[in-house]
């Protein structure tokens, strides 16, 4: 009798969990989170911005970030940094995307990879807040609010590149003797 009335539990805890679920798969809207997105204005109307944000893909399905879009600009592009052959780090279009799987988070940040705003229709003022659209491979798409910072440090930035820098960032300890 107390095995059954387990069975029993443990079947509606399954039909629960099955009809919770399945109005998740049937929308077209992104398992995606945005955390922590702020923006940089780099001059006035005309001029170029980056949108810097963590994304995290609460989803059970790999997907891929392949575009972005906003009133705010005549063109969003997905950027990152990459060294040329002469030692400049230069920025670049993504190629084919951003690929995030189930449960990871990508992160653009300073000096790595960012959505870039081309042609901004305005200057943008620390403080203010635009609407950013992300469009993901599957389809989805996600809007989300990003608040305007132009005065932000890039203290949390890791450059993609090993080497000073991103020794530097990591051993304090050490500098006050080293001259
Ligand atoms: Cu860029």
């Amino acid at each position: 009798m107390l095995s059954r009335r387990m069975f029993l539990a443990a079947t509606a805890a399954a039909l629960s969990l099955a009809s919770a679920l399945a109005p998740a798969h049937a929308e077209d809207t992104a398992a995606f989170a945005v955390h922590d997105p702020y923006a940089r204005a780099l001059g006035g109307a005309g001029s170029s911005g980056a949108v810097f944000l963590h994304l995290t893909n609460t989803g059970d399905h790999d997907d891929r970030l392949i575009g972005a879009r906003t009133d705010m600009a005549a063109k969003a592009e997905l950027h990152t940094h990459a060294m040329t052959a002469d030692g400049v780090m230069q920025m670049r279009e993504i190629e084919g995307g951003v690929p995030i799987a189930a449960g990871e988070t990508h992160v653009f940040q300073r000096g790595s990879d960012h959505i870039m705003l081309m042609g901004l229709t305005r200057a943008l003022t620390k403080g203010e807040t635009f609407s950013v659209t992300l469009i993901f491979e599957s389809g989805a798409e996600l809007a989300f609010d990003v608040a305007v910072d132009n005065d932000r440090k890039p203290e949390d930035a890791v450059m993609p590149m090993q080497g000073m820098e991103g020794m530097e960032g990591h051993d304090h300890s050490k500098m006050g003797s080293g001259g």
